[in-house]
């Protein structure tokens, strides 16, 4: 059995910053305009009136105190509600390319290899801009790497599964090195009117080197893998080529992100304990033994379930980092930009997860071990 690891990461985030006052003062403008625009079909009982949003609410729900967004101005303006793009168009680079370079560039400088060396691009996220060309495939053209790339998606699960199929590759001789980039670009999926999920998402890209050898001392052994999946609609993206064809005549907003968050947080946060507990249970690997939890930056207090599961009531924060308090959740670059951020302090020999966890359900677990 060839043995695979991680041997950089890098990421991108946008330049701006939005407070959760920034994004709640701007909800609240939207909520009174909207009231006060449809307060004859509100008195009739034809629309319901909507409620203000509150950052304590925010922080106390999800602890999330920022999220970094491509375009702040247009997304809290409340006439506008959303970001622009933009246009993708074949004569331009797609923005996804254009951010996943980025990371990629960092990436490839921590782990010390040239684009020549790389074998295969795989681009995972939840939302990509196109059904083809790959995205993959325009950075692996513009980062001039031979070989072949592909796309996937597997909601907030897009990026430890890629680099999951990296290691499948590699270990069954298809390629020596593994480019994983994993562009989460939440803001153009997310209903900023809604109130329930207008504060949660960020955007982000993160990129990985999954390689055949160590080369160089930062590297990470993954020692296991284990991935699951299990089909639920309590988190729904309905955005679709067969929207045009469905004859339902829905507008873009309704076929934009939606969930039953209290259900996610209910079904999804055991069987993420489960599966943490069967494989290290399989690998003779005690919880104690495990310095650090890099789980899915979806929501404060699920990651403290998770991990007082694993550890006990009164574990030590720094063994399961949240950085959702300053990225909010990016859907599937969480995980691993949080192994990015607070990695640095293992030597030789201490073990780590790195497990993501959301839509699908989808959940994957690596095992990993500083060289
Ligand atoms: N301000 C003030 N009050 C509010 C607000 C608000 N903004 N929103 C809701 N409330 C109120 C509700 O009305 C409710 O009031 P009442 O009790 O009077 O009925 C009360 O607060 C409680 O509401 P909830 O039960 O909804 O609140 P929760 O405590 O469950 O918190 C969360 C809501 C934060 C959404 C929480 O349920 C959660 O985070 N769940 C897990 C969700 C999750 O992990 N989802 C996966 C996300 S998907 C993903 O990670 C990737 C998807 C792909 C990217 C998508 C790009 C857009």
């Amino acid at each position: 059995m060839k043995e695979i690891f991680i041997t950089g990461t890098g990421f991108w985030k946008p330049d701006e910053i939005v407070t959760n006052d920034e994004i709640v003062n701007s909800y609240n403008a939207y909520v009174d305009k909207f009231n006060e625009e449809f307060k004859a079909e509100i008195a009739s009982g034809q629309k319901s009136e909507l409620s203000y949003s509150s950052s304590e609410f925010i922080e106390k729900a999800s602890g999330i105190k920022t999220r970094y967004i491509l375009d702040k101005k247009n997304v809290l303006d409340p006439n506008v509600m959303k970001p622009t793009t933009p246009a993708e168009l074949a004569s331009n680079q797609s923005l996804l390319a254009e951010i996943s370079i980025i990371a990629a560039k960092k990436a490839m400088e921590a782990a010390k290899i040239n684009a020549s060396e790389i074998d295969a691009v795989i681009m995972g996220t939840s939302h990509s801009a196109r059904n083809y060309p790959a995205i993959a495939i325009e950075v692996q053209e513009e980062l001039g790497i031979a070989g072949y790339g592909y796309d996937m998606l597997v909601g907030c699960s897009s990026t430890t599964f890629a680099i999951s199929n990296a290691f499948s590759d590699i270990s069954s001789g298809l390629a020596n090195n593994v480019l994983v980039i994993n562009p989460e670009l939440t803001s153009p999926a997310n209903d900023f009117t809604l109130r329930d999920s207008h504060f949660i998402f960020g955007d982000a890209c993160v990129a990985t080197i999954v390689q055949s050898q160590a080369i160089n001392d930062q590297s990470f052994k993954i020692l296991n893998r284990k991935l699951v999946t299990q089909f639920s609609n309590n988190i729904r993206s309905d955005f679709s080529y067969m929207n045009r064809t469905d004859q339902l005549d829905r507008d873009d907003d309704e076929l934009l992100f939606r969930q039953n968050g209290r259900s996610v947080f209910k079904e999804v946060c055991p069987m993420v304990v489960t599966i943490i507990n069967q494989q290290l249970s399989d690998m003779n690997i005690d919880i104690c033994d495990i310095k650090r939890l890099w789980l899915h930056q979806a929501n404060g207090n699920m990651i403290s379930y998770v991990a007082k599961k694993l550890y006990g009531d009164n574990y030590d924060e720094k063994l399961a980092p949240m950085i959702l308090a300053e990225y909010g959740n990016v859907a599937s670059a969480g995980s691993v930009i949080a192994f990015n951020q607070t990695s640095d302090d293992f030597i030789s020999g201490d073990k780590g997860v790195i497990c993501s966890f959301g839509a699908g359900y989808s959940i994957c677990s690596l095992v990993v071990e500083k060289v």
